[in-house]
């Protein structure tokens, strides 16, 4: 159905040279999984190669600011660094364990090794669903992370897309994932829209820097 809201008649940027992380949040995990999916289609669809998507989970949404900065620093530490042997070290390092590592997962596996992390990020995707509840929960945790997500965009140098859904009901969140319309029809999943809007902003800091 056509609706004057969203992003306007999409402009296809190359995203062939970018690379982009992901951070997702688990709450709500289908809606997760069809945003993430969505995102990840974009993405490639733009060019943007698998090996330079690297992707890394949190429980929740409120985790995903911090998560951000790790994934950031861990960029800029090992791209600054020649001597340290493997990216996934200097990840590690900054997020303290060495475990939560086998949860990077990269779209191709074998890219998951030593050509994680070897040089910034274009962007980084944030990606989580907020759904109210009958406490305030809702309204700090959403204050919070884009708060939080702002700061880091505006503070680093790396545009941070804002994929947080924030809705009243379930069924508010899986329309805006593409699965189930409120009105009957398949709804639109914004996590393409969030891909789109990461190789767009990537490409067009390179040209800003
Ligand atoms: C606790 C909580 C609640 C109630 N609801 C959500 C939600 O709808 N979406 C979401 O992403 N996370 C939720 N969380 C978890 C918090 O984001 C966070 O993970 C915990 O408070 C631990 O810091």
């Amino acid at each position: 159905m056509a609706t004057l809201k969203g992003p306007g008649k999409p402009k296809s940027y190359d995203g062939s040279g970018l690379r982009i992380g992901i951070i997702h949040a688990r709450w709500n995990t289908t809606m997760i999984d069809a945003l993430l999916d969505g995102a990840k289609k974009a993405l490639a669809a733009a060019g943007v190669k698998d090996e330079n998507v690297v992707i890394q989970s949190v429980p929740g949404s409120y985790e995903l600011p911090y998560a951000v900065k790790q994934l950031y620093n861990a960029s800029q530490v090992q791209s600054s660094s020649a001597g340290i042997p493997s990216a996934t070290g200097a990840v590690a390092d900054l997020l303290g364990s060495t475990s939560d590592l086998t949860q990077l997962s990269v779209s191709s596996p074998e890219a998951s090794k030593d050509t994680a992390l070897t040089t910034p990020f274009d962007a980084i995707i944030a990606i989580g669903v907020l759904i109210k509840g009958e406490t305030m929960h809702f309204e700090y945790i959403a204050d919070a992370v884009s708060h939080g997500l702002m700061r880091l965009q505006l503070d680093g140098n790396v545009p941070v897309v804002f994929g947080l859904l924030t809705v009243l009901t379930e069924e508010q969140g899986l329309a805006r994932a593409g699965i189930a319309g409120v009105k009957g029809d398949e709804g639109h999943n914004h996590g393409s829209d969030w891909g789109s809007a990461a190789v767009e902003l990537g490409v067009k800091r390179k040209g800003w820097m």
